[in-house]
């Protein structure tokens, strides 16, 4: 029995999200539920079997890729966990079909999520941002569409200045923007009446992973007593902290901090590019689901509810 074979969609996928070309962790999940289905689709596995094994294959090669967005391995597990059937037909649609539902609903839960956030803002609010999170820009969207007028401080978010995307789409939205290096934040905070920031997972305690700069952001937010609000779909619930596994935070190439001719330059010094950082539950206010709005100490029983005690691993040889 040889390899089982990849389709050149999943292997295209894989490198960019790899490669940061398709990054945020619900465009991810979009982009692994999208690759799934092209698996699928295009398959000429002959036998039910090699059919499952090609799918595993496929949802491993995506799971290779970035370790810390729970959104990854929880869309694989959707659309492997409604793969049903005992003829490669029938896996084949059932396989597409639960591609196009998770996608459809990935959607619906963000413009639940935004219609939620929304209600945190008041008119004349101003808002300072961290990263770029399309479940945060989401609150912002349908609170501009009920009229609230709002002002945005844009955290540039070295090193890959993810800020430049929030305040193009903000800009877009019609918000006016202030863009601020990242150590700026302090000061700014005190003319901010909220914080907003996304998740990459978020943990069983209410701990929340994001991008890199939001601890120490939340940290002096709790400080000046300015709300921390984090927008994140369910899918971003990690249900593998429930039986106390914890969420790899991933190490990147040090080019992106310092570039090579900087770096003779400076002489010989280690360089570490961590992408995320854990903010504890104490420097959180509200976490903002499709399901409502949570005290992050409470997540864990919608997580429960969610998933259960049990987290599969469909993408497994055997399982
Ligand atoms: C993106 C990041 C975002 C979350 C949430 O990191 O940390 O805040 O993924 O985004 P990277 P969304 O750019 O390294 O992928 O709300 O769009 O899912």
């Amino acid at each position: 029995m040889g390899e089982p074979e990849i389709r050149a969609a999943v292997e295209e996928t894989a490198v960019q999200i790899a490669e940061m070309e398709i990054r945020g962790a619900a465009t991810i999940a979009d982009a692994a539920a999208r690759a799934l289905e092209r698996q699928a689709t295009e398959s000429d596995a002959e036998g039910a079997e090699a059919f499952r094994r090609e799918m595993r294959a496929a949802a491993r090669r995506l799971l290779d890729t970035r370790p810390t967005a729970v959104s990854l391995p929880n869309s694989l597990r959707y659309v492997l966990g409604r793969m049903d059937g005992d003829s490669v037909e029938s896996l084949r649609a059932s396989t597409v079909a639960g591609a196009r539902e998770f996608r459809a609903r990935l959607e619906t839960a963000q413009d639940d999520l935004g219609a939620i956030g929304a209600n945190r803002l008041q008119d004349g609010d101003t808002v300072l941002f961290h990263c770029h999170s399309t479940d945060v820009l989401s609150c912002i969207e349908a609170a501009v569409e009920r009229g609230t007028s709002l002002e945005a401080i844009v955290k540039e978010t070295r090193p890959r200045k993810q800020g430049h995307i929030t305040a193009r789409e903000l800009r877009e939205l019609g918000v006016p923007v202030t863009l601020i290096v990242d150590g700026a934040a302090g000061r700014y905070l005190d003319e901010s009446d909220h914080v907003f920031v996304g998740a990459d997972s978020v943990t069983a305690d209410g701990a929340v992973v994001n991008k890199i700069g939001t601890r120490p952001l939340a940290v002096t937010a709790r400080e000046r007593d300015t709300p921390v609000v984090v927008a994140a779909q369910t899918l971003k619930l990690d249900p593998t902290t429930l039986s106390g596994h914890t969420v790899e935070i991933e190490m990147r190439d040090e080019r992106e901090v310092v570039g090579d001719d900087e770096r003779v330059e400076i002489g010989e010094i280690t360089v570490e590019n961590p992408a995320f950082d854990v903010t504890p539950p104490r420097y959180v206010d509200a976490i903002v689901t499709e399901r409502g709005q949570f005290p992050p100490e409470s997540i864990v029983f919608l997580m429960r509810e969610l998933f259960g005690e049990q987290s599969t691993r469909p993408w497994e040889d055997g399982s």
